[in-house]
């Protein structure tokens, strides 16, 4: 019997800044509800689901910023998300801003803030935590820009690395391999190779990708924009053998442009559906877990073929360094 399992991307419209858990969750439970009438049985929203994307707003003082983030997961703004979950035995990836008072030996208590999404069990527990690595934009108010982009500012880089775990999903219960990343993550191959290290079989991603390029640096196309998107995760779900869905927050958000464009990928790298709108909508695919063999025991069997004594510069190095210069004997 094959391995197939059905899963959503429940990809949002545009969330304004004045738009409160109120205005969010109940269209999070409709997507929730139309998830289950389609038979899926993992459901992937957003990154930073909750609220607009707000690292396009300046704080001065980083305080003023703490309602934009969850202290607690549920919490009684989004307690109706997690009883829709159990009512439906879905198995669901939220990504949210996450705030933590963390005290140290001395007592003293600091506040630690971060990009984060969860993978909740249709029992409401939580299975596993995953927080941004990668990133993007700036920590201090850049008056070159258009739009900010201060994710630098509001978040600490992630501290979980990218965990991957085996979880019964759904209300039958398959066991399944499953991953995590957030938005800029997608764009990085190390963190989809460290994934595909664990032998991960579904890497759900939710992102907000401005539809253009906002640091004044040089033109880029629009199209380009989803281009490299949809690029990064197709090579990433096949350099890895596995599936990707990909959810995006998308539309005008108090006037500025996220594009949607969510997919779900198989392991050969194929888009199997897309959206097609920039407001709340589902897409499904059922996904046959079997497919990932043919990569992991083949071209991609990392066990024969992998060369890390040749990779050292991956994890020795950050930034380029120029090439050995080559001059001509005579
Ligand atoms: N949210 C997020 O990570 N967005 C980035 C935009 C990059 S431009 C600063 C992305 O990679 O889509």
């Amino acid at each position: 019997m094959s391995r197939t399992i059905t899963v959503a991307a429940a990809q949002l419209g545009p969330i304004q800044k004045a738009e409160g858990r109120d205005v969010v969750v109940p269209r999070m439970l409709r997507l929730l509800e139309r998830a289950h009438q389609r038979g899926a049985e993992v459901v992937v929203f957003p990154e930073l689901a909750l609220t607009t994307f707000f690292p396009r707003w300046y704080h001065e003082d980083l305080n003023e910023a703490d309602h934009w983030y969850e202290t607690s997961l549920p919490s009684p703004a989004t307690q109706p998300l997690f009883d829709a979950i159990r009512k439906y035995g879905l198995t669901v990836y939220l990504g949210y801003a996450e705030l933590v008072n963390d005290t140290d030996a001395q007592g003293v208590v600091r506040k630690r803030r971060f990009n984060t999404s969860v993978i909740i069990a249709p029992s409401g527990e939580i299975v596993l935590k995953y927080r941004k690595v990668h990133l993007p934009g700036h920590a201090e108010y850049a008056s070159h820009r258009a739009v900010q982009h201060l994710e630098k500012r509001y978040f600490e880089v992630g501290d979980l690395g990218f965990p991957v775990v085996r979880a019964p999903v759904g209300a039958a219960g398959q066991p399944v391999n499953l991953g995590m990343l957030i938005c800029n993550d997608r764009r990085w191959p190390e963190a989809w190779r460290v994934l595909g290290l664990q032998q991960v079989e579904l890497v759900m991603l939710g992102y907000n990708t401005p539809a253009m390029n906002q640091d004044n640096k040089g033109f880029e196309a629009h199209h380009l924009r989803v281009l490299h998107s949809q690029l990064a995760i197709q090579s990433g779900c096949y350099q890895n053998a596995c599936f990707g869905v990909a959810v995006a927050k998308a539309g005008k958000e108090d006037g500025h442009e996220l594009f949607g464009h969510s997919i779900i990928v198989n392991p050969q790298g194929e888009i199997i559906a897309l959206a097609a709108t920039w407001d709340d909508e589902l897409i499904v695919a059922d996904c046959n877990l079997d497919l990932c063999e043919l990569g992991r025991t083949t071209v991609f069997n990392f066990e024969k073929h992998r060369r890390p004594e040749a990779y050292g510069r991956i994890v020795e190095q950050t930034g380029s360094v120029p090439p050995a210069v080559w001059t001509p004997s005579r």
